[in-house]
């Protein structure tokens, strides 16, 4: 433990969360400005948007994405496309800073050739969710998903491979990184209603990224 700047405890060990699942307490913390900075380079040609699921419902997180190919839903299902359906255009470019951060993270966890191909740009406000799901609209689950929470805390629920296995609930502070992928890659997960706050760098919301190789 060490004492950041706001003399919050501030951990930054590694923390196992099952085979092939491990949390970096605040690893992305010294990039965070520049990731930030990034991301909203990235939402500047590609809009946060609420998508509609396929059973007609309007997700509470706003998304983009960025890289060639990006996470998308509608009535049809979700899936990947070149194109952002809102422009017709191909999504930005993965930034430098993003993709150097999420191939370092992976490595720190034990993926040494991370090829991620997207990065799902998700953002929550107050009340925003996820409900229990599994990732699986990727062609390869060879490769682990990096997940960066910046912004406000958040709590995690990692389920395993039934629906109905009870969740581990873990806390997700801003810098934290988890990387997941081997026997996890398929575990089921969601996030609790996001609590109103105050974030000092990013206000009101919380941020998450998702790396994956999806192509
Ligand atoms: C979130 N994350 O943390 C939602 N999926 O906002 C995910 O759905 C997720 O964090 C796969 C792997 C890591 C994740
Ligand atoms: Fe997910």
């Amino acid at each position: 433990m060490i004492d950041d700047l706001f003399g919050e405890p501030v951990r930054r060990d590694h923390e196992a969360l099952g085979p092939g699942a491990v949390l970096l307490h605040g690893f992305a913390l010294t990039e965070a400005g520049a990731v930030l900075d990034a991301v909203h380079a990235v939402t500047i040609e590609a809009a946060l948007r609420h998508l509609i699921t396929p059973g007609g419902f309007r997700m509470s997180v706003a998304i983009t994405n960025c890289g060639r190919l990006g996470w998308i839903s509608d009535r049809k299902g979700y899936r990947y496309s070149e194109l952002d359906p809102e422009t017709g255009q191909p999504w930005p470019a993965l930034p430098d800073a993003l993709l150097a951060l999420a191939q370092s993270a992976a490595a720190v966890a034990g993926y040494a050739h991370f090829t991620p191909d997207t990065c799902l740009i998700n953002r929550y406000v107050p009340g925003a969710r996820m409900t229990l799901h599994q990732d699986r609209n990727e062609k390869d689950f060879s490769q682990p998903i990096v997940s960066v929470s910046l912004g406000l805390p958040a709590m995690f629920q990692l389920g395993g491979m039934q629906r109905s296995d009870k969740p581990l609930r873990v806390p997700l502070q801003h810098g934290d990184v988890l990387v997941w992928g081997g026997p996890s890659r398929l575990r089921f997960h969601g996030v609790l209603p996001l609590k109103a706050g105050q974030h000092e760098v990013l206000g009101e919301q919380r941020i998450n990224l998702t790396f994956r190789c999806a192509g």
